[in-house]
C-alpha cells in the first residue's frame, strides 16, 4: 500500500466499485439470458431462442388467444411454385395450411402477428425488444465488426451456422444446410452470450416503428401503412436478394401480418430488486 499515491488509490478504489456495479451479471430466468449494459442500454433479460410452437401453445390455452391469421382466416406463404400469396387456414399451428405438416413443437413458432407476439409477451410477464436491444444482443452486447455474430462466413469449417436459403432465390433452394422450412431451436449453435437463430430462421418482431431515414422519432406519425422492425433474417434469405441475416439486416411488416417466415423472442427489464439478490 505504500507505493499507492492516495489520490490513485481513491481512484482506483471508485473504479473498482463502479465497475463492480455496472458489470456484475444477474442471473436469468430459466430460458433467458443475460445482455449487458451499453452506453445507451441498461442490461436486460433476452429469450435465448425465439419462442417455439410448443410455448406458443401454451400460452394459446392458458388465454385462448386466437391469432390474427386466424380471424383473417389465411395468412403469408411462400412456395417456389407461387411465391407469396394469402393461404386459407395457414396459422402457427399449421403455418403452410392445414393440407401440409403441422408445425413442429421444438421449432420457432410462426405465422404470429406483431400483436400476437405482443400478447405472448405480455402473458409471459415480458414484453418485445427494441431494434437497438436486439441489435446489441446481436453483437454480443458490444461493437462486433464482423458480418455475422460468429465471424465473416455462413459456412464454418464445412458446417452452416444458420438456416438460409441455398441456391437461387426465388427458383432453387438446394438445402445445403438442411431445412427447407424452420429448423428446430439451437440447431447451428449459440452466440458467446447463450442465445441461439440470431441469424436465419424466422425474422423476429421488434417494439420499434420502421420510421423513414431522416424522420425524428418524436416526429413520427404512426397511421395505416405503418410498419414494425424485423431482424434476424430468416429460411428465405438468400444474400444476393435478401442477406437479412447479416447483424446489420432489417426488414418490417405492419403489425397484423403473419407470415410463414416470421417469429420473435421476449425480453424482461432486470429489477434493482434482481440486482440486491446478487449482492
Ligand atoms: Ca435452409
Amino acid at each position: 500500500m505504500s507505493h499507492f499515491k492516495p489520490n490513485i488509490l481513491l481512484a482506483f478504489v471508485l473504479a473498482l466499485a463502479l465497475g463492480c456495479k455496472e458489470h456484475k451479471q444477474v442471473p436469468a430466468p430459466e430460458g433467458m439470458v443475460y445482455i449487458p449494459e451499453s452506453k445507451e442500454i441498461e442490461a436486460f433479460f433476452m429469450d435465448e431462442s425465439p419462442v417455439t410452437v410448443g410455448q406458443f401453445r401454451k400460452f394459446v390455452e392458458a388465454t385462448n388467444h386466437v391469432t390474427e391469421a386466424e380471424n383473417f382466416g389465411n395468412s403469408g406463404v411462400f412456395t417456389i411454385e407461387k411465391n407469396w400469396f394469402l393461404k386459407d387456414g395457414a396459422y402457427w399451428e399449421y403455418p403452410m395450411g392445414k393440407d401440409e405438416p403441422k408445425a413442429k413443437d421444438d421449432h420457432p413458432v410462426t405465422q404470429v402477428s406483431y400483436n400476437d407476439a405482443l400478447a405472448y409477451c405480455k402473458w409471459a410477464g415480458k414484453r418485445l425488444p427494441t431494434a437497438a436491444e436486439w441489435q446489441h444482443a446481436a453483437n454480443d452486447g458490444k461493437e462486433l465488426n464482423t458480418t455475422y455474430n460468429w465471424g465473416n462466413t455462413l459456412v464454418v469449417n464445412d458446417k452452416y451456422k444458420a438456416n438460409v436459403w441455398q441456391g437461387s432465390f426465388p427458383y432453387v433452394n438446394t438445402l445445403r444446410d438442411g431445412f427447407e422450412h424452420t429448423s428446430p431451436v439451437g440447431y447451428f449453435g449459440k452466440t458467446k452470450l447463450g442465445l441461439t437463430d440470431i441469424s436465419g430462421n424466422v425474422w423476429e418482431w421488434t417494439s420499434d416503428w420502421d420510421i423513414p431515414f431522416g424522420t425524428k422519432k418524436e416526429n413520427y406519425q404512426v397511421n395505416q401503412q405503418s410498419q414494425k422492425v424485423l431482424r434476424g433474417g430468416s429460411f428465405l434469405c438468400e444474400p444476393s436478394f435478401c442477406h437479412g441475416y447479416q447483424l446489420t439486416g432489417k426488414s418490417e411488416s405492419t403489425p397484423e401480418t403473419g407470415l410463414m417466415h416470421t417469429g420473435f423472442r421476449c425480453v424482461k427489464d432486470i429489477n434493482p430488486s434482481d440486482y440486491q439478490k446478487t449482492q
